[in-house]
């Protein structure tokens, strides 16, 4: 297939390229390089070096025989060389990942706010309003997030996507119908991708766009079997407040003997994935598309789920490292319980990597062997989600 990875030079979107690549898809990466103009913005950089991407696509090649072509493009502002792009390579699948992922990013100021809002919803929109303008028919595979369904204290199974309602007829009658889970974003990025589920509701109904939409947990690992080919293959990895997941940051903090940084009591309860899963997830939701006239196919791309101090103190075992309770820089739910239901993929053939199997090797091949180049001042996570918030964080001695 002729596939379009949007967002391709990103942390999931540079191993998913690489991935179908090795499949032997002819892979188009679209992508504004947002994510290397943030690092820069916010003074700090991946744990991994890592090169342009233009330089990444020729290693590839010299490695393979493979060619992965770069197109520089801004979605969400450069609607009209989107629409000529399409228009002209007339892909046959295409995987967005082109939006700002970082919950505490678009937190930080009114200013970031307005741009992950901007941004995403507009690249969302810019894509599908422009399929349907050009006539074609690519399967549109969206990366979203578990963040849409919300962390309620309940802890009743998510189901994927879809919640059956009975609801009573005027005759007293009870039908069911399958109604879009009730969204519950947490912070401003995860309710655009709550928007962006919309946007994706209303034009297949309309026009009968092929669209999967991939709610993902939290990613955690470096590397894939394909960005191990090559040390300039290798993936981008955060750790510093903003854009650093959980998991790898408990990772660095114990690889430079810094405390784990515990946001509140630590149950919080999130689901996971590691990178090699994802990719492949990525893959078998492409072999799996929907027909012309079905409704969204929704997928809950995890593989486990673990609440945050069982982390630290897994990693605190493992490693030695202290763990510190901080005041929560977020507005969230103190302690939840999360069960997620993801039949889909474990059908369709994914053997996930788990914790317990994968998380040595993170810590001596990428943690300890790149500890050199963090900055522990970016470390800190810094973002407060309300005013008042901010004032406790500061406050802390
Ligand atoms: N947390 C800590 N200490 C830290 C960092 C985070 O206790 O140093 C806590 C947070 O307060 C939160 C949990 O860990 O309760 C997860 O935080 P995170 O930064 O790992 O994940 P999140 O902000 O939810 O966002 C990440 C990705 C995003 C993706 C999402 C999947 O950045 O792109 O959509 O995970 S999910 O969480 O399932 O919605």
């Amino acid at each position: 297939m002729k596939i379009a990875v949007l967002g391709g030079d990103g942390f999931v979107g540079w191993p998913t390229a690489l991935h179908l690549s090795a499949k032997g898809h002819d892979v188009h990466i679209i992508d504004n390089l947002s994510r290397r103009w943030i690092d820069t913005e916010l003074g700090v950089q991946s744990l991994t070096p890592m090169d342009s991407i233009q330089e990444r696509t020729r290693i590839w090649h010299a490695e393979t025989g493979r060619r992965i072509h770069f197109h520089l493009i801004d979605l969400a502002r450069d609607y009209d060389v989107l629409k000529g792009w399409l228009a002209e390579h007339r892909p046959d699948a295409i995987v967005h990942f082109a939006e700002q992922r970082a919950a505490p990013y678009s937190m930080k100021t009114d200013r970031h706010k307005n741009y992950t809002v901007n941004n995403n919803v507009n690249a969302t929109h810019n894509l599908l309003n422009a399929i349907v303008e050009i006539g074609i028919d690519p399967h549109l595979v969206h990366l979203g997030t578990m963040g849409v369904y919300g962390y309620s204290t309940i802890g009743a199974a998510i189901p994927e996507g879809y919640l059956p309602v009975g609801i009573e007829t005027m005759d007293g009658d009870t039908v069911t119908q399958d109604i879009l889970y009730p969204a519950n974003p947490g912070s401003i990025y995860h309710m655009t991708k709550c928007l962006d589920q919309l946007l994706f509701q209303f034009y297949a109904k309309n026009d009968g766009l092929r669209i999967t939409d991939l709610h993902q947990g939290i990613v955690w690992g470096t590397h894939t079997a394909e960005t191990k080919l090559h040390p300039q293959l290798i993936n981008r990895f955060d750790y510093d407040g903003d854009y650093g997941t959980v998991l790898n940051r408990f990772l660095i903090q114990a690889a430079i003997g810094h405390p784990l940084t515990v946001h509140g009591t630590g149950g919080q309860t999130r689901a996971f994935i590691h990178i090699q899963d994802s990719v492949r997830c990525i893959e078998l939701a492409l072999s799996d598309a929907p027909a012309k006239g079905d409704k969204v196919k929704i997928f809950n791309q995890m593989t486990e789920t673990h609440r945050v101090r069982d982390l630290a103190e897994m990693i605190a075992r493992m490693t030695g490292a202290k763990i510190a309770f901080l005041p929560n820089p977020r507005k969230e739910a103190a302690e939840n319980e999360l069960v997620v239901k993801n039949e889909q993929f474990l059908a369709l053939g994914l053997e996930p990597i788990t914790l317990a199997e994968g998380l040595l090797e993170e810590v001596v091949d990428v943690a300890k062997k790149f500890a050199y180049r963090v900055d522990r001042s970016r470390v800190p996570a810094v973002s407060a989600w309300t005013k008042d918030i901010a004032k406790t964080v500061e406050t802390d001695p």
